[in-house]
């Protein structure tokens, strides 16, 4: 019997769609792990969906004037569609209004209520009078108590991590009205976390000190060490899963409670389609149940849902919880309110036909261990200097070669010298180096030791020379480039993981449908991977094109785009300033004038010369506005002259006077016209 795994990616929010952050943190590293245990000929249930509930889902829709089910239905299918096209091999992308998880959360709540795993307390919670309604979760913000972070949510700080009730926030502010919440009486279920003290110190203290990552740990210890508390499991919402016992009118389940069930629930739904029986991959002790997340998710994963397994009693607990740290953008914190993010369905609208090297450069770049920095530049550089010099540039030249010598024909090799044999085996090391770090969660060694495989390939050949030598000894290079396409044929095997649309490429060109198919093992194991006869393609189509600065300057220019509407949203207008009196006032001269003529002033980056009949006189100004305007454009603007100003040189020319203008939300300056036909130049303002 095979070892079965179910294998959950984080139920992304249904506010928004996929950024490169998710991908990298969870989905990608999720699916290289899934797509690799089938190779392994592993029994795998790889399941997601839509977190459809809680408060993020509400939020967006009152922003937006919409409901909640517009929402969530607009987005769900958006993120999977997306998912589908990156290539994330779901088993089930399932979503949380799905009847099958209404049923499957209520039922889990009854239970654990029939088994008296709850408190039942009635106590003061945080209330928005104006807004008539009681302020969970992401209702409302305040001061983190462990950190002192100003914007964390009332049920976590994304700052440190801590998970907290509400009404431990210092300063609290609703979000909805922005009011100081007031306290107000309800009744709530609570999971007494702390009775599941021993519990968890056995279970993750002592039994996966070593096993888990060490953030993983290390965060789940200083909650452990902190002392657990109980959390409710349920609000006063009317968005999400009715609480399904008596007296509880009005009041959903907490968005943490039901969703992490939905992993159950997805597993449900794929497993009766598929006529299969679920239970296995949630209730045997031999089923290896792994989470896929953020850092932001750990308390949920590794201390709330294995408390509420539990305490449920007829479930296996996760075997890990592979989190890792986040990813930022160009230096940033990805953030989908403030869109500074990229965005998964429109990065497959730009470059269709690159999934495989967003994949590379995410796994390349994993948070791992740490925060790391996803870069445009190094999108561009990658996908040249790893992508195409090393394994496309090797794939290219094994098949051209093979087709120029030998019609695209196999050949047969004479007998193996020691570099022949070393090679060899050394490329049946493989299978077991990459796996290896697949199976520790690796995902970037494993990716750099695959990347090494084309490397070993490249420096076989540039040693061997068989484009030298074909001219000397035609039988060595036999040897040689049948060694070469054994090694190729074990990259089209071994890429596929991580890179499954260029292993789909490679399976095209190197003609392996027409095998027996190749295994992840076969590499090891089989002498032959492509036996002497055997027919590639003709011509082989290129794997990795080059990406221009264009269409990277493209992307740099959206984010700056969001960037400056970020600012222009967030911008506060500058102090008033100190008092003047009418007297003051009275000796500013501004008049309507009309540009006459405008040249830029030479060796200069922003200054104007400008011939301004204002009325009085005809004069030259000088100013700052070469950035923003063209000659051409402004000849003939009426524009609002400070005609008084006490001339100045600027660049050795007098200027008389000043334009007065103002600055639009990208910064563009913008002349203050009397836009007027009827306003004669010289007119006075005031
Ligand atoms: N939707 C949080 C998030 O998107 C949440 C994950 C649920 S996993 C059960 O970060
Ligand atoms: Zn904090």
């Amino acid at each position: 019997m095979s070892q079965r795994y179910t294998i959950t990616a984080a139920l992304p929010y249904t506010n928004g769609p996929i950024h490169i952050g998710h991908l990298a943190g969870v989905y990608v590293p999720a699916d290289i792990y899934a797509r690799y245990m089938r190779m392994q000929g592993a029994d795998v249930a790889f399941v997601c969906g839509s977190d459809e509930h809680g408060v993020p889902i509400t939020l967006k829709a009152k922003k937006e004037g919409i409901t909640p089910q517009d929402v969530v239905d607009k987005y769900h299918a958006i993120i999977k569609q997306s998912f589908l096209d990156f290539g994330i091999t779901f088993d089930n992308y399932s979503r949380t209004s799905a009847p099958i998880h209404h049923e499957t959360a209520s039922d889990f709540f009854k239970r654990m209520y029939e088994k008296g795993k709850f408190l039942e307390e009635t106590n003061a919670q945080l209330y928005d009078a104006e807004a008539n309604q009681f302020l969970a979760d992401r209702f409302v913000t305040g001061t983190c108590p462990k950190c002192g972070f100003e914007e964390a949510y009332g049920d976590q700080c994304e700052n440190c991590g801590t998970s907290h009730n509400a009404t431990d926030l210092i300063n609290p502010k609703s979000a909805i009205s922005g009011a100081v919440p007031s306290l107000k009486e309800t009744k709530h279920w609570f999971l007494p976390l702390d009775q599941y003290d021993a519990f968890f110190k056995e279970w993750i203290l002592k039994g996966h000190e070593k096993d888990w990552k060490s953030n993983v740990y290390g965060q789940c210890k200083s909650w452990i060490d902190d002392g657990l508390r109980p959390r409710a499991v349920t609000r006063d919402l009317d968005w999400g899963i009715p609480v399904p016992v008596e007296g509880a009118d009005g009041k959903v389940l907490y968005v943490w409670f039901d969703a992490p069930i939905g992993y159950i629930s997805a597993t449900k739904e794929w497993a009766a389609r598929e006529g299969k029986d679920w239970e296995p991959y949630w209730k045997d002790e031999n089923t290896k149940l792994l989470h896929f997340i953020g850092k932001d998710n750990i308390v949920f994963h590794c201390i709330i849902f294995p408390a509420m397994l539990k305490g449920h009693g007829d479930y296996i607990l996760p075997d890990n919880v592979p989190a890792n740290e986040f990813l930022n953008l160009e230096g940033n914190k990805l953030s989908t309110s403030k869109n500074w993010a990229v965005w998964l369905h429109e990065y497959l609208e730009d470059f269709p036909d690159k999934q495989d090297v967003l994949r590379y450069v995410l796994t390349a770049n994993a948070p791992e261990g740490k925060d790391n920095d996803f870069t445009w530049k190094d999108f561009q550089q990658r996908n040249k200097s790893e992508l195409s010099d090393v394994l496309g540039n090797f794939i290219n030249r094994v098949a051209v070669l093979t087709n120029k010598y030998y019609d695209g024909v196999v050949p047969t090799p004479n007998a193996f010298n020691e570099i022949d044999l070393k090679t060899l085996e050394k490329l049946r090391a493989y299978p077991a180096v990459i796996g290896s770090s697949v199976e520790k969660y690796r995902f970037r060694e494993s990716l750099n030791s695959l990347m090494n495989l084309a490397r070993l390939g490249n420096k076989y050949l540039a040693d061997e020379e068989p484009w030298i030598r074909i001219k000397t000894d035609e039988e060595r290079v036999k040897t040689v480039m049948y060694v070469a396409l054994q090694i190729a044929a074990a990259l089209s095997v071994l890429s596929e993981p991580f890179l499954p649309f260029t292993s789909e490429k490679l399976k095209d060109i190197f003609k392996t449908e027409s095998l027996e198919t190749i295994g992840w093992n076969d590499v090891t194991t089989q002498e032959v991977l492509l036996p002497s006869g055997h027919k590639i393609i003709e011509k082989a189509p290129l794997l990795f094109t080059k990406i221009e600065d264009a269409e990277i300057q493209k992307q740099l220019d959206k984010l700056e785009a969001s960037k400056k509407a970020n600012e222009a949203e967030n911008a506060v207008a500058e102090p008033q300033k100190e008092t003047i009196g009418f007297d003051d006032f009275t000796k500013i001269d501004m008049r309507v004038g009309t540009i006459l003529e405008a040249e830029k002033v030479p060796k200069t980056k922003k200054l104007m010369k400008l011939t301004v009949d204002t009325g009085i006189d005809t004069r030259t100004i000088v100013s700052g506005i070469a950035e923003s305007f063209t000659a051409e454009e402004i000849i003939g603007k009426k524009v609002t002259v400070l005609v008084n100003l006490a001339p100045r040189a600027l660049r050795g020319v007098e200027s008389q006077g000043m334009i007065l203008m103002t600055e639009d939300t990208n910064g563009k300056l913008v002349f203050l016209n009397p836009d007027t036909d009827g306003v004669k130049n010289g007119e006075t303002i005031n």
